[in-house]
């Protein structure tokens, strides 16, 4: 009876610790225009308060880009069709790890800034954003790297055209 009254409360605590979401998700980046040869993976971590984000990009002409989550899961018509920054509180343009969600987006990632081989590499915190589902949920929503550099202007960063996509999941 002991042993049985153990074994449900061991089940319950399995049913309880498993998350309804994924605890990481990836975004295959691919160039937009059809002779690109942007590649790239991002590799989105859930931890308690935040989203560890590392990506590598490929074939991106030397200097820095433009990198946002953006709000629809779609690469189509050129990146166009991900639509504007994925922005849940209508919030100003920024960089999450400096200006935090109040006054940034919550895939403010700043830059990708690729050396003379074109190869870019960057590891970013995303606090308060989240693989599960929610008001700062970015599952299935589309990575951008832009042409040009963020630089942090209002409303977007004027970073051009829209280079590299992928889609989370
Ligand atoms: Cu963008």
């Amino acid at each position: 009876m002991h042993y049985r009254i153990m074994m449900a409360l061991v089940m319950a605590g399995m049913c309880y610790s498993s998350p309804v979401w994924a605890k990481q998700a990836k975004a295959v980046i691919a160039g937009t225009a059809p002779d690109s040869k942007i590649t790239g993976e991002v590799i989105l971590t859930d931890k308690d308060d935040g989203l560890e984000v590392e990506a590598t990009v490929d074939n991106l002409s030397p200097g820095k880009h433009g990198f946002h989550i953006h709000e629809h899961g779609s690469c189509d018509e050129q990146g166009k069709a991900a639509g504007g920054h994925f922005n849940p509180d209508h919030a100003q343009h920024g960089y999450v790890p400096k200006d935090g969600l109040t006054k940034a987006h919550p895939g403010d990632m700043g830059n990708l800034e690729a050396g003379p081989d074109g190869k870019a590499t960057v590891k970013v915190f995303l606090k308060g954003a989240s693989l599960a589902e929610g008001h700062y949920g970015v599952m299935g929503k589309a990575v951008i790297v832009h042409e040009n550099e963020d630089d942090f202007s209002q409303p977007t960063g004027n970073a051009g055209g829209r280079i590299g996509c992928g889609i989370i999941q």
